[in-house]
């Protein structure tokens, strides 16, 4: 949890008083002004079944402030979800900045927020979209916020056209349809004809579009930062979140299915974890080039922010960790009310003109005005700084702070000159030499490219991702209803890649665009998924038992000790051998599970038909259809399936083989390790057959 905010800061409690209190256990009901209530159950009215009097002003004040309880919701990324933390600098950046926070073994406390970009705020978190990635760090020099997405590049490289795209994206404005959605006439209109949105589109439509969870994003600053250290030195730097679980994707299926089953899955995982103690953790890097007057590096313009620059061209280096350990206690007051601002820098850290991050810097700070109702959000308890503020801002609605003196200027002889302005410890404004230039309405000649590195980022894909990828652009593409829409777009992937165009066209039963590919060959194998091997601490093993479940603690233990969390599928809610059920065959989704593991042969439902179970050799199937259904599920989907030896019947009766890829038969803690052993690599990816192309 964030430290203790400092003497004289508006979070000191000093100047927050008694509001800080919490007051649900107070133990005695009373108004906003404290004043004890005997009955907050009736109005007062004239007899029992007389009128209300207007006279009764404790209803009124319950009412009046019910009715203003919701404030608007963000115009974009509305839906998220947040977790405090602590970030804990290696001292691998002090070289390059001189900011406290990055300073060897510094621990510094973080509020962190997740979201998606197009939905509502009820809308469901497994939408293929972007996910922002913000991050406000607590330092001993203030405030730092760095505000990122979840893929290294944007849709545009001006900010003026953030309207343009956002009202693409958004619910088309006749019918406000579809929520959260990017498959629709509006978003692919615009994102075919402004070109520039090639490369952050390709992303969407890849399976970082829709994130297994959020503990398994990498995050991204997205534009060029400008560092500088103590001896006035600066850099060109991007910054970069690992997760130390790796980054994993849902299947388009599962997403659907999980938007419908629980829309929250997302926010549900991120608080489970933390509160099951699994705390997610990345680590923050960043890429280090020279600041030099073009602001190039290797051909690639660092103020173009539809470019990323390759790891293999230029390595993410450490520079601390981050490690999420709380869960908001109040979604209102911290998640809903904290306020993100990409010029909250800290000294070390400034911007470069990359004209997106510019119209940025205007944006956050205008848009809190409507949303948190005035210019004194920083004092709300989620945005105050841990240091104490002394910043001559005055009045203004929702004034928190009661401040003295008379002197609310500079320079003052009244107030003894203070606040004074000191230049050690201060935020630099780096005195950057500009060229000589006309003022014009245009981008550099170099923001020209749109097609090479989508194509890089498509080359970079198994084929597997590659398949996911053609899948995402024929899905929402065939929900585009006007035929000119689809064929701009596919002539828009025809300058990226042949194959891909012509999948896309196929299954539009569009012609063949002309093949216009750039010719580059740039791969970056750092941009696939998949691959690797990574911890399986706290992923779900779904346990499906019978309504005895003799032997039950064995299995769990065995699934624990293996670092998988087992969740114990019964055929009823209720209690099983003393052990809670966390779901029944009613309502276990297998795409909430990583994993599935089917400890005893599972009876037929009671209500099963004779006819309708027959499998294809004619015999009947006697596992429950449910439990088949979720094992039918959990084969498709790619997951890791396990049987112990007196459950083995459950696969035929599910169609699967016995022999199949990710398929294991033996005891209960053979099979854990085993699953654990596939999960590392997330999916039995062999069983996605690549399409023939
Ligand atoms: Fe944002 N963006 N944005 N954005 N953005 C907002 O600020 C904006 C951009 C990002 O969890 C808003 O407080 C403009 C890029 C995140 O509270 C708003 C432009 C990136 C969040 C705004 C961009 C982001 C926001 C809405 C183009 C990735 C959620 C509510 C110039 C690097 C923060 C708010 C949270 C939120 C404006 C482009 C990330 C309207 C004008 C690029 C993660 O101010």
């Amino acid at each position: 949890m964030p430290s203790t905010p400092s003497p004289g800061s508006p979070a000191d409690p000093e100047n927050v008083g008694a509001r800080a209190a919490p007051r649900q256990r107070s133990g005695r009901l009373t108004t906003s002004t404290g004043v004890r209530l005997a009955d907050t159950d009736h109005s007062l009215k004239a007899g029992p079944r007389g009128p209300v009097l207007l006279a009764d002003h404790h209803l009124r004040e319950k009412i009046t402030h019910f009715d203003h309880e919701r404030i608007p919701e963000r115009v974009v990324h509305a839906r998220g979800a947040a977790a405090h933390g602590v970030f804990v600098a290696n001292g691998a950046a002090s070289g390059i900045c001189r900011a406290d926070f990055l300073r060897k073994a510094v621990s510094t406390p973080v509020f962190v927020r997740f979201s998606t970009v197009l939905g509502s705020r009820g809308s469901a978190d497994t939408a293929r979209d972007t996910r922002g990635f913000a991050v406000k760090f607590y330092t001993s020099q203030g405030n730092y916020d760095l505000v990122g997405n979840n893929i290294p590049v944007f849709f545009i490289q001006d900010g003026i056209k953030f309207p343009d795209v956002i009202h693409a994206g958004k619910p088309e404005p006749d019918r406000e349809i579809p929520q959260a959605q990017s498959a629709h006439d509006t978003f692919w209109d615009f994102v075919s004809l402004h070109t520039e949105a090639q490369h952050h589109t390709i992303w969407n439509m890849s399976d970082r579009g829709i994130p297994r969870s959020y503990r398994m994003m990498e995050g991204f600053g997205v534009h060029t930062f400008r560092m500088v250290n103590l001896a006035g030195e600066t850099s060109l730097v991007k910054f970069h979140w690992k997760p130390r679980l790796g980054v994993h994707g849902l299947t388009w299926e599962e997403a659907q299915l999980l938007a419908g089953t629980d829309p929250d899955f997302h926010r549900r995982d991120l608080a489970d974890a933390i509160e099951a103690g699994n705390f997610p953790v990345w680590d923050l890097g960043i890429q280090v080039m020279p600041d030099t007057e073009e602001e190039m590096f290797e051909g690639i313009d660092l103020l173009d922010p539809t470019k990323l620059v390759p790891e293999e061209l230029c390595p993410v280096q450490v520079v601390g960790t981050l490690t999420l350990t709380a869960n908001p206690t109040n979604y209102f007051a911290e998640t809903e009310q904290v306020a993100f601002h990409v010029g909250q820098l800290v000294p070390g850290i400034d911007v470069t003109n990359d004209p997106l991050l510019q119209a940025r810097l205007f944006s956050y700070v205008d848009t809190q005005l409507t949303r948190l109702g005035g210019p004194n959000f920083n004092q709300l308890p989620i945005n105050r700084p841990h240091v104490s503020v002394d910043d001559l801002l005055r009045d203004g609605m929702h004034q928190q702070n009661v401040h003295t003196g008379v002197a609310a200027y500079l320079p003052n002889s009244l107030d003894g000159g203070c606040p004074f302005r000191v230049a050690e410890d201060s935020f630099i404004d780096v005195p950057q030499q500009l060229p000589a230039a006309r003022r014009v309405r245009a981008n550099p000649v170099s923001f020209a490219d749109h097609h090479s590195q989508p194509a890089m980022f498509f080359r970079s894909l198994t084929p597997v991702e590659r398949d996911h990828v053609v899948g995402a652009y024929t899905f929402e593409l065939a929900h585009c209803a006007d035929s000119e829409i689809r064929s701009h777009q596919v002539d828009q992937l025809a300058l990226i890649d042949t194959d891909l165009a012509a999948a896309v066209a196929a299954g539009l039963g569009l012609p063949m665009p002309e093949a216009r590919p750039d010719g580059s060959d740039l791969v970056s194998p750092a941009l696939s998924m998949a691959g690797g091997s990574w911890p399986v601490t706290g992923r779900a093993v779904g346990v499906v038992v019978d309504d005895e479940g003799a032997g039950l603690g064995t299995v769990l233990d065995a699934v624990r000790s293996a670092g998988l969390r087992p969740v114990l599928i019964a055929p009823n809610a209720g209690e099983l051998n003393g052990q809670a059920a966390d779901r029944s065959y009613a309502t276990a989704v297998s795409a909430e599970l990583d994993a599935v593991l089917v400890a005893w042969p599972t009876p037929p439902a009671p209500d099963a038909r004779p006819g309708l179970d027959a499998k294809a050799d004619g015999s009947e199937a006697t596992t429950d259809p449910r439990v088949r259904k979720l094992l039918g599920e959990a084969w498709r989907h790619a997951k890791p399936i396990a049987v112990l030896p007196e459950a083995a019947p459950v696969l035929s009766d599910a169609g699967i083989v016995a022999e199949g890829v990710g398929v294991l038969v033996g005891d209960a803690a053979a099979v854990a390790a085993g699953l654990a052993d596939l999960l590392a690599r997330h999916r039995v990816w062999e069983r996605f057959e690549p399409v023939p192309r």
